[in-house]
């Protein structure tokens, strides 16, 4: 089985006293590095993700662990551990070593880079279902080469899901891709030994058809993936926003935003709940949050506690979000 679960604090045994090599990674989310790991066996899958915490939580991680023992792999940059129905994996790589390609820009090489080396792992380790990937990348809005940098990332993207014979449309994992205050290229995974099951939204375009207007090669991910963990269903939501087709809505309105992401997670449940036998309600998903400005976070709290409840568990953290016209973006897990 594999847990996932939230914590404010780096805590040395997290779930039901279970020995440390039983958990498989992390991300943390913090504007510090993290540098008091040594006791964990899985430190080196600690993803560090350079977000400020919001609502006076400086860090939050989110702990990736099974019930089976694990073990530790790497290959150059890439770092995983697994066991025999579950990988996560981390590959961190700097944009710098990619500058030599006159083809492409930095940004652009490192994505594919990423790409391929996480696709070569899970062939060679014989994992060859992704539940979910976590993209997360320094300056996502800026633009260089004529281009936004989240667009250069796609193209990347693209390149190497094409590349390694991966599906472009149709049943392609769920994903969020996210802006940081610096660093390297961060590309986060989980995968496993049986297929996942992709879900769309009705009320979105599948966002590998957006139209070229949000750049030259489009995203690639699903609005959501419904996988099973050694027997037991699990539920990953992507990022979702304010967007309906393929537009964003109630630009510079957060509390607008706010809401009509919560009705795209609302259809994207209701089309899990008819795709598949399991049924997930939305106050059974933990949340990550991620909020453009700070100062909106009490506005966009209040709406979620509303919305889905009182008791709603959500996570807040500041980033910048793919589309210079988002303000927030709601990504969550469930199992
Ligand atoms: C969107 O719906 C908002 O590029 O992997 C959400 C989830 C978004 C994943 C990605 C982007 C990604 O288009 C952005």
């Amino acid at each position: 089985m594999l847990k996932v679960f939230y914590s404010n604090a780096l805590i040395s045994s997290p779930v039901d006293n279970h020995a440390t090599d039983t958990l498989l990674g992390a991300l943390y989310f913090s504007q510090q590095t993290l540098t008091d790991i040594s006791d964990f066996d899985a430190a080196s899958t600690f993803a560090h993700v350079a977000m400020p915490g919001l609502g006076g939580q400086s860090a939050l991680y989110e702990f990736f662990q099974s019930t089976d023992q694990s073990q530790a792999g790497q290959s150059d940059q890439l770092h995983f551990r697994f066991n025999d129905n579950i990988l996560f994996g981390v590959i961190t790589l700097n944009e710098s070593e990619f500058s030599g390609d006159p083809g492409s820009t930095p940004l652009q090489a490192a994505s594919k880079t990423a790409y391929e080396k996480i696709f070569a792992m899970l062939k060679a380790q014989n994992f060859p279902y992704v539940l979910r990937f976590w993209n997360y990348i320094a300056d996502i809005n800026g633009i260089s080469h004529d281009l936004e940098r989240y667009r250069q990332f796609n193209l990347g993207r693209q390149q190497a899901f094409i590349g390694n014979d991966q599906h472009i449309a149709g049943n392609v994992p769920a994903a969020c891709a996210l802006g940081t205050t610096g660093g390297p290229l961060m590309v986060a995974f989980l995968a496993g030994r049986t297929p996942t099951l992709a879900i769309e939204n009705p009320r979105q375009i599948s966002a590998y058809d957006y139209p070229a207007e949000y750049g030259p090669r489009s995203p690639l991910f699903s609005r959501a993936s419904m996988a099973s963990v050694a027997g037991n269903s699990m539920l990953f939501l992507s990022g979702t926003a304010s967007i309906v087709g393929h537009q964003t809505l109630h630009a510079g309105d957060v509390s607008a935003q706010t809401e009509e992401s919560i009705e795209n997670i609302a259809a994207v449940l209701d089309e899990a709940d008819r795709k598949t036998a399991t049924k997930f309600n939305m106050t059974d998903l933990h949340y990550i949050v991620y909020i453009r400005d700070p100062a909106h976070f009490p506005q966009v709290r209040a709406i979620l506690e509303h919305r889905i409840g009182p008791h709603v568990k959500a996570s807040y953290v500041q980033a910048d979000i793919c589309r210079s016209d988002l303000l927030v973006e709601i990504e969550g897990s469930a199992e």
